[in-house]
């Protein structure tokens, strides 16, 4: 065998390979919302599932609706109050995982919004993942929704 057709076999295999994790990430329950019609900010939240067999990781987030988009979490300061902080380094995904993003947890921060966050409108955000690669959502707007079990509200 030649170099030459060495190589086209090994571009082949590449281009097989590619759908296999590109669509295994799911996305469950996405929902977005603003504390107020007034906000600067609002926050999604949603289901990830790692369904690819590959570990990977959210890195980033990006949307129309904002100015800036941030992957936040909260962290406690020590005294029992929760603040907001970007999360370095993205979320890790490995797989087979389910992360959840919930009030008071992960959230993806949308800043700085460019229009009010109007109730039961759907807004799209695109995911951007270490191996996926980016995946765009539509996201319901629920301002209405409840904070999760558990979760600390916010
Ligand atoms: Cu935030």
């Amino acid at each position: 065998m030649s170099y030459r057709s060495l190589f086209a076999v090994a571009c082949a295999a590449t281009l097989i390979a590619i759908p296999a994790w590109a669509d295994g990430i799911k996305i469950m329950d996405p929902y977005a919302r603003a504390a107020n019609p007034n906000a600067k900010s609002g926050a999604a939240f949603m289901m990830l599932t790692n369904d690819s067999g590959q570990d990977d990781r959210l890195i980033a987030a990006r949307s129309d609706v904002a100015k800036r988009v941030e992957l936040h979490t909260h962290i406690e300061t020590g005294d029992g109050v929760m603040q907001m902080t970007e999360i370095e380094g993205g979320i890790v995904l490995p797989a087979g995982a389910t992360h959840h993003m919930m009030r008071g947890a992960d959230h993806v921060m949308l800043m700085g919004l460019t229009g009010p966050l109007e109730q039961d409108a759907e807004i799209e955000v695109i995911l951007v993942f270490e191996r996926a690669g980016e995946v765009a959502v539509t996201i319901p707007v629920d301002n209405e929704r409840k904070p999760a079990k558990g979760a600390h509200g916010g």
